[in-house]
């Protein structure tokens, strides 16, 4: 009886490390998402599990009105900061292609970042919406 709660408790154990592996295994890519003034949503996804500097990192960025409906009218860029000290200028745009805004950052620098996006769309006013990327690592 014993043995076998053990056991129980070690298959479950094991199924359950196995599972964390693969699902960190997956997970490719950091993602987050803000609201937007006048409804819906702004979708941010790295395509990394880890920023890098000094990486060409391709980034999406999704906007999904309050309806539920994707909005492809936009102007979209990206202003990479540094909380901590000024940089130069880095201002990745986010062109739209098929289903979403597309583009490249370039981390020059160790250390936190912040991400300011701005949203142009025409006949709106223009929205940034901050997202905290957190540290960027050495390459
Ligand atoms: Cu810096």
């Amino acid at each position: 009886m014993r043995n076998n709660l053990f056991r129980t408790t070690f298959a479950t154990l094991f199924a359950c490390c196995l599972l964390s592996l693969s699902v960190s295994a997956f997970a490719t890519e950091i993602r987050m998402e803000k609201a937007m003034p006048e409804g819906g949503k702004a979708v941010l996804t790295f395509d990394t599990d880890r920023l890098l500097t000094m990486t060409e990192t391709p980034f999406t960025v999704e906007l999904i009105g309050g309806t539920g409906k994707i909005l492809a009218d936009a102007n979209v860029s990206l202003r990479l900061i540094m909380p901590a000290m000024s940089m130069p200028p880095n201002r990745p745009k986010a062109l739209w292609l098929e289903d979403a805004y597309h583009g490249q950052a370039v981390f020059t620098m160790g250390g936190e970042w912040n991400a300011i996006m701005l949203i142009q769309r025409p006949g709106h006013d223009l929205v940034d919406l901050i997202f905290k990327l957190g540290q960027v690592q050495m390459k």
